[in-house]
């Protein structure tokens, strides 16, 4: 059969910190072949799976030739001559062999890339895009862009104890108006940060967000409106702001060190309020710690949706924590990395799951990424309406903005873009 798997293979390559990382290559019978590139990310969540690295000198011990040699001697054996087409049998295939919770025996660098990779496979054999291989030719609508335009926390040599300030253009008309409005905000900002804060401030953090010598969360909000009304647009109508807090990153001993302060989750919460109260923010992701679940629930009832609030190392892409979270009012969705759980298949149960319910899937890059364009095509094959992918620079960013680019070209006329609309609840 055409779609039977009769080649794979690991390759060491590198991701956009330097870092090396898993490419696996898939041939299929009928002359398809699939690569995909394992990224990686900085503030991980603790449930996450884990990746294999070498240790050791080399690399700065953060070789994979262990990753490879897994894909080499064990899922490539296995799966060799499996349907790629059926490639949810090939992902339990994967998930048997490694036989861990969270894929520390073959590694989930070695697992995401592989399982990416049949996926691209089985498309490439039908000679049909990917997105549309995934969601048949009902799959139309093209993600509202979450830009990551201000890295603090892990991401950035800053004092930001918010890891992602981002700019979402949802008031544009179609995903190519809103990668406009946004690369015009972005170099409004530009101008913006060096004017108020010398030239240093404009070095970009590993999303290629600016990574200025701020300290509070109110300036880099601030900067974000100034240079929102600098591009000609409106804050709150053409452009919304969003935050990852990535909370786990400043929560010490029980409370949350930001901005200079020691807050509690109730002072903490209210600082959101207040925020809220202030900017035109649209979404809210891991507003709290992963280990301090309580006060999401608390935060997103007294939001009523607007904004919205999204887990990440809260639930790390994980269906069981998902519904858990879900169904408690915890949150209202969830960010979806294939990487948290090493297979695509996880990953498509969880999203599924959601927007089955009204929730969010918001797929999202990492912050250790590469020129893959797979999660591009995810987006649009499940119709999510959202994706968070960095800002409008860097090779391994805009990698995913242009494919998302060109399949609206592809799509033509039929291609659906849903504005603010992509997040009510
Ligand atoms: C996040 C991600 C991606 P990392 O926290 O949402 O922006 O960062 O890949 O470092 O976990
Ligand atoms: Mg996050």
């Amino acid at each position: 059969m055409i779609y039977d798997i009769v080649a794979v293979r690991g390759l060491q390559v590198l991701d956009s910190r330097g870092n090396p990382t898993v490419e696996a290559i898939v041939y299929t019978e009928g002359g398809g072949c699939g690569r995909a590139i394992a990224p990686a990310g900085a503030s991980k969540g603790k449930l996450e799976a884990v990746d294999l690295r070498d240790g050791g000198k080399a690399y700065g011990g953060m070789g994979v030739t262990k990753a490879i040699e897994s894909i080499n001697k064990y899922i490539g054996p296995a799966i060799m001559g499996m349907d790629a087409s059926r490639f949810r049998d090939v992902d339990r295939k994967i998930i048997d062999v490694d036989g861990t919770p969270n894929k520390s025996r073959l590694g989930g660098n070695a697992c995401v890339a592989t399982s990416l990779a049949v996926i691209k496979a089985a498309a490439d054999t039908s000679d049909t895009p990917l997105f549309e291989f995934l969601g048949g030719k009902r799959a139309r609508t093209l993600p509202v862009p979450l830009m990551n335009v201000i890295n603090g926390g892990a991401h950035a040599g800053n004092k930001l104890s918010v890891q992602e300030f981002m700019i979402v253009p949802a008031g544009a008309d179609s995903f190519s108006g809103a990668i406009r409005i946004a690369v015009e905000v972005y170099k409004e900002l530009k101008k913006y940060l060096k004017e108020k804060y010398g030239p240093s401030a404009i070095n970009v953090g590993d999303e290629g967000g600016f990574a200025p010598p701020l300290e509070l969360t109110r300036d880099a909000l601030n900067a974000l409106i100034e240079a929102i009304k600098r591009a000609g647009y409106v804050p709150g109508s053409d452009v919304y702001l969003a935050m990852d807090s990535a909370a786990s990153h400043f929560y010490r001993g029980g409370s949350y060190e930001i901005d200079g302060k020691s807050l509690s989750s109730g002072e903490l919460i209210e600082y959101y309020l207040q925020l809220v109260n202030e900017y035109p923010l649209i979404l809210l992701e891991d507003p709290f710690a992963e280990s301090d679940p309580e006060p999401f629930k608390e935060l997103r009832s007294k939001l009523g949706g607007k904004p919205i609030v999204i887990g990440d190392d809260i639930v790390v892409t994980r269906k069981d924590l998902i519904s858990k979270y879900f169904e408690s009012g915890h949150i209202d969705g969830a960010i979806i990395k294939v990487n948290q759980v090493g297979t695509f298949t996880e990953a498509e149960e969880s999203l599924t799951y959601l927007l089955r319910r009204g929730g969010k899937a918001v797929i999202s890059h990492r912050s250790g990424e590469s020129e893959d364009t797979t999660i591009a095509h995810i987006a649009v094959a499940y119709e999510t309406g959202l994706i968070k992918t960095g800002a409008p620079a860097r090779g391994e960013r805009t990698a995913k903005y242009n494919e998302l680019l060109r399949i609206e070209d592809y799509l033509g006329g039929d291609a659906i873009f849903l504005g603010k609309n992509a997040f009510l609840r």
